[in-house]
């Protein structure tokens, strides 16, 4: 009779077929019914980029109310890289539900929030004595590092780099390059943050050590280096369109840095928790940071994030200077102690790396045939395209933010849930689940190819 394939050990096994389906309108009946209600009861400041509501979410695979599923290319910006719903961190968390929810750490302490401590000082970049501190968000570790890093250093400055982002607090607002629509008419801001050039091969042309040395000479004319108490970069820039710098160039700041007593820290938010095949993508560019920062994919969807720094940087903080109430919840820290479980269990790493592969594969097919796609850039499950008008993609390179809309609702309309991102919307990135297969991403593709084709580029 017909072959079976017994693939039960080798492939996980998933509550959601994974496989895009669509069976109503998008948005579906049920899903515009709910959006009428929210429209009543949540701001229009909260946006949805796709107001389809979401009932159960499972591997690479998001089902909406009406019965839709849509292959997620997204992982809600990075956060459920081991998959959503995975059963290890489902399983974790509600284990721990069960023994403590909460004491508040700087109460009465527990194991996980300790655990997760070591676990990051082990597998963030540097040999040396580390300390954690968990909160609850990225910008509240973005806050946290810089806090820490004035208090050491005794300076104020903080510098970051054009296309940065870093969250809507109000110093993160700050920090971010793009005004609209994260701080306009949000301020007054915090001070003392300094914007240098970043590197941006596929714009400026330079070389690592040039783009350095412009960065470099900026701050030094700007501020000075003897006001800066720390540098802030994203190794790989993502709000910014996974901007991926030219060689050299981040480990020339980081030695600058060093030099001038700059505790330099790496906002590994979206890049981080092994986005990209390491489990910190500061790797690939061979960064010791000072400082690293992790959130997102760090809990499977909880609420965590951690600073995680040379112990003489964070040790500078007072006792009872740091903490919060929620930060290292014994819940999220159960389900991130998990996560660094599932990434060796399900050896993620290497997932990442078939991922990029899929990948590039795919999009360079797509922009062989597609002139408007200009570049094809990042490292791991974490890849982007950079769309420009017609003709100009090695002239001027002139920003498509129509294309990438265009093409953002056509899959969503076959299934195929994909984020845009850069300064001028132009860019599309790709940020799966590490547990999207091949079959899936071919798929995805496929509707890509379609969506180019039907803007006639
Ligand atoms: N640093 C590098 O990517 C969050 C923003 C989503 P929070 N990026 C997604 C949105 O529209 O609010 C991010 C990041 C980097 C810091 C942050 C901030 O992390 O957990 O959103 O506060």
């Amino acid at each position: 009779m017909t072959d079976t394939i017994d693939t039960s050990i080798a492939t996980p096994s998933y509550s959601v077929t994974q496989e895009r389906r669509i069976v109503t309108a998008i948005p579906g009946p049920k899903s515009e019914e709910l959006h009428r209600r929210r429209l009543a009861v949540v701001p229009r400041g909260v946006s949805s980029a796709l107001p389809v509501y979401i009932a159960k979410a499972n591997g690479a695979i998001l089902v909406d109310v009406d019965g839709n599923q849509f292959i997620d290319l997204g992982a809600g910006i990075g956060v459920t890289t081991v998959g959503h719903t995975e059963k290890a961190v489902v399983d974790a968390a509600a284990g721990q539900l069960q023994d403590v929810i909460h004491t508040l750490f700087t109460i009465t302490p527990y194991e996980e929030y300790v655990r997760v401590a070591e676990l990051l000082a082990e597998h963030t970049p540097g040999d040396f004595e580390k300390r954690t501190v968990l909160v609850n968000s990225g910008a509240e570790a973005v806050e946290n590092g810089v806090k820490i890093a004035r208090k050491h250093t005794g300076r104020n400055g903080v510098a970051v780099l054009e296309h940065a982002y870093h969250g809507r607090t109000n110093l993160t607002m700050a920090m971010n390059f793009k005004a609209a629509p994260y701080s306009t008419g949000f301020g007054p801001f915090a001070g003392d943050v300094y914007r240098a050039p970043n590197s941006y091969p596929y714009h400026d042309g330079l070389s690592g050590t040039e783009a350095a040395a412009r960065t470099i000479n900026y701050l030094e004319k700007t501020v000075g280096a003897a006001d800066l108490a720390c540098l802030v970069v994203e190794p790989i820039q993502g709000e910014g369109g996974f901007v991926v710098p030219a060689e050299g160039f981040l480990p020339a700041l980081q030695e600058w840095c060093t030099a001038q007593g700059i505790v330099f820290i790496a906002d590994e938010i979206q890049s981080g928790m092994a986005r990209t095949g390491a489990y910190f993508a500061s790797e690939h560019f061979g960064l010791v940071p000072d400082m690293v920062l992790s959130a997102k994919g760090i809990a499977g969807g909880l609420p965590l994030a951690g600073v995680t720094g040379r112990a003489e940087i964070m040790d500078a903080a007072q006792p009872g200077g740091l903490g919060g109430t929620f930060g290292g919840n014994p819940v999220a820290a159960a389900a991130a102690i998990a996560v660094f479980e599932q990434i060796e269990a399900g050896s993620l790493l290497a997932e990442a790396k078939r991922i990029e592969q899929t990948l590039y594969a795919g999009l360079l097919e797509l922009q062989a045939k597609y002139d408007i796609i200009g570049e094809v850039r990042g490292i791991g499950a974490m890849v982007a395209i950079e769309l420009v008008e017609p003709g100009t993609a090695s002239t001027t390179k002139t920003p498509n933010a129509e294309a990438v809309n265009a093409i953002v609702a056509f899959a969503a309309q076959r299934g195929v849930l994909v984020l845009t991102a850069g300064t001028y919307g132009n860019v599309l990135r790709f940020l799966p689940s590490l547990a999207v297969s091949d079959a899936l991403l071919a798929d995805a593709l496929s509707v890509l190819d379609e969506a180019f084709a039907s803007l006639g580029a």
